[in-house]
């Protein structure tokens, strides 16, 4: 039944409870860029990526939003849309779970396990967690969930279960069959050992809310996001449907190629996903890859943690191949690997802007510089050893690049593809074609055409080879090698020699250039004020306390967080306001708070006190003395006329004798909790309020 050239990828769907950020562009750009080469591949590709939109959890972040359900999640799924188009990914289709084809597939798989005799129904009392809409075993009232830290309800419900016990058996065995169905290893050896000690049946319904899919004929029950997300995988591409051109497409691209995922998902997509295919009698994927995860400050981004980075920072300064190509050069895949701003540039400039934007730009300026802008006919006769070592290098890259793709080993075939370049470049500077040119006579002329249409053809190879991973800048080279649309590439058929000698370049333009010095500091500054606008904004939930999040059997374990969190400098944490039982303020509780913009008319040292600084701050109806503990990160000079925020309404306090009345809102980094002041990139007048 199966299409051998079919290929069909999906990323996993994102919850909607907050928005995107750089851990979710990492998979879907790693999706995006496979399944763009394997078109290029001419494989009938199909690419799906979505979001997850029911449960309790989304339920109370669109309460604490003070909006519906249904509008809470069209507005975070557009903006997962709408991100994924600015980065350019080529998705063929984007489940949403609240849609009606999700809904039907979802009830018409839970009717056929239940009709297998794998669903019977049965009661649960105990404690659960509403972050990971998860049961908890053998624990106490309010204990903490074991993945997440976040204490536990407790709750009794007459539940729907599923016969989780009786797959151990048949998934061992399809493992042990099937040995690249989990990848990598480790994470295979991790799900057959938690498989081997034991599977107990999995409630698969639940009363306790509303935001669900209701079970069929018996909508008292929702039916529990994991089985209903994992269906997404099944539901969009038409399973559950009546129609014939539904059915055509399941059976044309079912089952999937590739499930990608971080590795925190293991346990859901290795043993629960196979099992309740076995039990439907459904085909399984072929393969699960789960990759690492992208740590920001040492622990994982994630937006309970509140370390995140946003793509749109990135995307406004550098671009989305800027950002695509850090994430699969810099990141090992597979393994954990660390996000920074300084590292994002300094890939951007060395790489792309330095290395192959200086290759394009040099070669086809040269090209239309001496040869009126054709590309030139190499000499057949005189080659040297440095032409011909640049024509077999290229050919080797070509195989290497191929080979460790294939592998996903992106990091090493982005090397591999640069390892060309700086060759080229550094053929270019040894054979100076520039005093080449000098030289009027045939001979020399000849060689120039020869060293040019060398690197032209090696930076046609590059492009070629480079395309899905940054698909902006190498469309322009190759429309500027005078090559046209790049989406009509054949990559089964790249080799060298096939630029044609006469081929008229395109006008050359720059392509990838350089970001200045200040773009790390923009780009700080940028995330900074996104962070205030959503500490303010946003109905996130306040961090836990971190434990490891995890995989199967014994979680890979996050190290406890060092992630920046914003308040008030110098003092009073903002979580002192009010919490309910589940950790949350209310809108009312909010808008006690007072945030102001203040500017800074004088600053200077407290004597004796190395931390404080005394600042005179303007905030529209009056000039507040305000003292901050902020001396070690800021000059005082350096602060006179800066737009600060700050808390209007506070109690006044004394320090070291000093009346402060107020407080300056800062981020707070590392362990020593180094202050960062907030601030705005758009002029804002001192007095405006935050809200
Ligand atoms: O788990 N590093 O959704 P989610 C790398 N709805 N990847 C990261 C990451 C990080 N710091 N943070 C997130 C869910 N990701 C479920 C999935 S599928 C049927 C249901 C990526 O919004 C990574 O792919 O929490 C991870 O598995 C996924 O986002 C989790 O997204």
């Amino acid at each position: 039944m199966d299409n051998p050239g079919k290929f069909y990828i999906t990323t996993p769907i994102y919850y909607v409870n907050a928005r995107p950020h750089i851990g979710h562009t990492y998979t879907t750009v790693v999706c995006d860029a496979v399944a763009r080469r394997q078109r290029m591949m001419g494989l009938d590709t199909w690419f799906l990526t979505g979001t997850d939109e029911h449960g309790q959890k989304i339920e109370r972040s669109a309460a604490a939003a003070g909006c519906s359900p249904r509008a809470f999640v069209d507005k975070i799924a557009a903006e997962f849309r709408g991100l994924w188009d600015r980065m350019k990914i080529t998705y063929d289709d984007f489940i949403r779970t609240t849609e009606p084809r999700h809904v039907r597939g979802v009830q018409s798989l839970f009717t056929r396990l239940q009709e297998r005799g794998y669903i019977y129904k049965g009661s649960y009392s105990g404690q659960y967690c509403v972050f990971d809409e998860l049961y908890v075993d053998a624990a106490g009232p309010g204990s903490p969930c074991p993945e997440c830290g976040r204490p536990t309800e407790t709750v009794h419900e007459e539940n729907y279960f599923f016969k989780l016990s009786a797959m151990e058996g048949p998934l061992l065995q399809y493992y042990s069959e099937h040995p690249d169905f989990i990848r990598p290893e480790t994470r295979r050896n991790e799900v057959i050992a938690f498989v081997r000690s034991g599977l107990r049946d999995l409630s698969v319904s639940r009363t306790s809310f509303k935001w669900g899919i209701p079970v069929p004929n018996d909508p008292k029950h929702v039916i529990y996001v994991w089985l209903d997300a994992l269906a997404n995988y099944m539901t969009a591409i038409g399973f559950g449907s009546d129609d014939p051109k539904d059915q055509d497409k399941f059976a044309r691209y079912w089952p999937a190629d590739v499930h990608m995922i971080g590795k925190e998902i293991v346990r859901f997509h290795c043993v629960y996903w196979p099992a309740f295919l076995l039990a439907a009698d459904l085909p399984l994927p072929r393969s699960i890859i789960a990759h690492g995860w992208l740590l920001f400050e040492e622990s994982k981004m994630s937006k309970s943690r509140g370390n995140i980075v946003r793509s749109e920072t990135i995307l406004d300064t550098l671009g989305a191949d800027g950002l695509r190509y850090f994430l699969l050069r810099e990141i090992v895949f597979g393994q954990d690997g660390s996000f920074s701003f300084d590292a994002l540039v300094q890939r951007f400039n060395a790489d792309l802007a330095n290395d192959l934007g200086n290759l394009s730009s040099r070669t086809l300026s040269m090209i239309t510089r001496y040869f009126g802008g054709e590309v030139t006919y190499p000499s057949p006769s005189e080659r040297t050893s440095g032409d011909e070592a640049i024509a077999s290098l290229a050919e080797q890259t070509i195989a290497d690049f191929h080979a460790q793709f294939e592998q996903f080993q992106f990091s090493r075939a982005l090397e591999t593809a640069w390892s060309l370049v700086a060759a080229v470049n550094k053929y270019i500077v040894e054979n100076e074609p520039w005093a080449v040119a000098e030289r009027d006579d045939k001979d020399s002329r000849a060689r120039l055409a020869t060293i040019l249409y060398t690197s032209a053809e090696a930076l046609r190879i590059v492009t070629a080879l480079a395309h899905p991973v940054i698909p902006d800048a190498t469309a322009r080279i190759w429309t500027q090698l005078g090559l046209g649309d790049i989406s009509h590439l054949d990559l089964r058929t790249l080799a060298w020699g096939q630029l044609q000698p006469g081929t008229r370049l395109d006008k050359v333009e720059p392509v990838l250039p350089r970001a200045e010095k200040s773009t790390v500091e923009r780009m700080q500054q940028m995330e900074q004020q996104r962070s205030v606008e959503s500490a303010i904004a946003s109905s996130e939930e306040p961090k836990p306390a971190a434990t490891g999040e995890g995989a199967p059997t014994s979680s890979p374990g996050a190290p406890p967080s060092a992630a920046p969190s914003l308040s008030p400098a110098g003092g009073n944490s903002m979580s002192t306001l009010l919490p309910t039982a589940d950790n949350k303020i209310t809108i009312d509780d909010f808008l006690k708070v007072e945030l102001r913009v203040g500017e800074v008319k004088v600053a200077e040292r407290v004597k004796g006190a190395d931390k404080l600084l005394r600042m005179e701050v303007d905030i529209g109806s009056e000039v507040r003395q305000i003292v901050a503990g902020i001396a070690k990160a800021y000059e005082p000079e350096k602060l006179i006329g800066r737009k600060v925020v700050i808390v209007a309404n506070l109690q006044p306090r004394k320090l070291r004798g000093l009346e402060s009345n107020g407080m300056i809102v800062a981020a707070s980094l590392g362990d020593d909790g180094q202050p960062v002041l907030a601030g705005f990139l758009e002029d804002v007048p001192a007095g405006a309020k935050l809200k």
